[in-house]
């Protein structure tokens, strides 16, 4: 049993695809464990995109997922991880296979509608740098 840290990042809000997002997830399966609409602040961003620090698009990137709500949850399952990487398909959506959810809803890496933890360690950290203990079921 695993759980990752999904983010439906602002534009994915902005399209209204909350439910589609978490609908393909729980057809799949998976179990939502937590889930709340939240703005992110700037530290909290920072924290999450962490590893990113030193690239050249480190700005634009939290610019972004700080610019409006995003629906952030905890999703569990037999392998959750990998499998929900597979659903939303590969980073830059022009290489997203149609069926996936970049394929399906996004055109450009700048915003690419999701995001979803990439290993047990990353989802440990960005799973408590969202929520408390007592949030998760
Ligand atoms: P996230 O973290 O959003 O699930 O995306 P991935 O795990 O699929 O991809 P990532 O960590 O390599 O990139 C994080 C985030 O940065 C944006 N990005 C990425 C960007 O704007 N320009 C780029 O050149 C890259 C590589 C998209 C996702």
């Amino acid at each position: 049993m695993e759980q990752t840290l999904v983010l439906v990042k602002p534009d994915g809000v902005k399209k209204n695809l909350i439910g589609e997002v978490i609908s393909r997830f729980e057809r799949r399966g998976l179990k939502v464990s937590a889930l709340k609409l939240v703005k992110i602040t700037k530290e909290q961003a920072e924290s999450h995109y962490a590893e990113h620090t030193d690239k050249p698009f480190f700005g634009e990137l939290v610019d972004f997922i700080t610019s409006g709500p995003v629906a952030a949850m905890v999703i569990s399952g037999e392998n959750a991880i990998k499998a929900v990487r597979g659903q939303m398909g590969a980073t830059n959506p022009l290489d997203s296979v149609p069926g996936s959810i970049r394929g399906d809803f996004a055109l450009t890496i700048g915003e690419n509608i999701v995001h979803g933890s990439d290993s047990p360690e990353s989802a440990a950290r960005e799973v408590a740098n969202f929520f408390k203990a007592d949030e998760l079921y």
